[in-house]
């Protein structure tokens, strides 16, 4: 373990880590600006939960008052369940100043990747990731997601990307990182509400224990990368394609009105889509966490074991 001087690892996980037991990372940009409250804190709960009834340990990562914290009690996660989007998004670049000036942060997919990788956590789950936005041709919007894969040895369990970006993109900046995709049972790359986009994963793999021993061989090949794991939705929890399609775009089309850009991108579109299509895809999202807080435990569980 790094024993970095902002680094708080709560005591369980920080036994667990040092027992060799599995633990499972979870970020807080979902919690605060991925869901509304109280639905964010329920589920963030029921994440924990789900984690430790498959055997491993949950880290929900955030930074509060300028530490790091790897693992959250539950008073924590209602508290950035409850100020929401009033935490600051905290990406690679808002680290430094945040444990300065004793700030707290959301953490988002890059900076939950480095805070378990400085405490030792292998694995993450999460719902969906940054990517490359559409129309980044000349935006240059691009999340900071993607580098953090391509440099920091964390393997991340999603449910895909939104097509709020342009998911064909996203691959071909993944394949330049260096990243190996890895679709869970599918060929296909998954969509976040949808089980399929069109796109083809790099390779397919059936098992818990065969996503394990991948990044198992990434590690010990010294390759110093992250690997993403692709989990299509359940079936049962899918979205029609039609629905899903028809809100991203109006969404995109009010962000570009709106001149909306920057960290804000991707908030306003989450909370946009989510609004657009009502209750139904809060409750796809929420599932698509749990379907990934499960597999991201039984992977970790396969890894101590190797
Ligand atoms: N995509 C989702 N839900 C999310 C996010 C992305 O479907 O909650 C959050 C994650 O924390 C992700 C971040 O790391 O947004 C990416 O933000 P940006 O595009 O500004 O890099
Ligand atoms: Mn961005």
């Amino acid at each position: 373990m790094n024993l970095n001087r902002f680094l708080d690892v709560n005591p369980e996980v920080a036994e667990a880590i040092a027992a060799g037991k599995p633990v499972v990372a979870l970020e807080s940009t979902i919690i605060s600006h991925g869901m509304p409250y109280p639905q964010n804190v329920e589920t963030a709960l029921n994440v924990e939960r789900i984690i430790r009834e498959n055997g491993a340990v949950p880290a929900t990562i955030a930074i509060i008052g300028g530490r790091l914290k790897a693992g959250l009690t539950a008073e924590e996660i209602e508290y950035f369940g409850k100020k929401g989007q009033a935490i600051a998004k905290a990406s690679r670049r808002d680290l430094a100043v945040l444990c300065a000036r004793g700030q707290d942060g959301a953490t988002t997919v890059t900076t939950t990747m480095m805070i378990a990788h400085m405490a030792g956590i292998k694995i993450f789950a999460t719902g969906g990731i940054g990517g490359v936005h559409r129309g980044a041709e000349t935006t240059m919007d691009i999340s900071a997601d993607l580098e953090e894969l391509g440099q920091t040895p964390v393997m991340v369990v999603c449910a895909g990307a939104k097509s709020i970006l342009d998911l064909g993109l996203t691959l071909e900046y993944l394949e330049t990182k260096g990243v190996p995709v890895l679709g869970f049972g599918t060929d296909e790359l998954p969509a976040f509400y949808t089980r399929k986009s069109g796109f083809g994963v790099d390779y397919r793999v059936d098992t818990p224990r065969e996503l394990a021993a991948c990044f198992k061989a990434q590690n010990d090949l010294g390759l110093k990368g992250g690997m993403l794991v692709t989990n299509p939705i359940p079936e049962e929890f899918a979205m029609p394609l039609e629905t899903i399609t028809a809100a991203i775009d109006k969404a995109i089309g009010e962000c570009n009105e709106k001149g909306i850009h920057g960290k804000q991108t991707t908030p306003f579109l989450l909370a946009r889509v989510a609004e657009l299509t009502g209750g139904n895809s809060l409750d796809s999202n929420i599932q698509l966490v749990y379907n990934n807080a499960k597999l991201a435990a039984q992977t970790a569980k396969c890894y101590c074991e190797l």
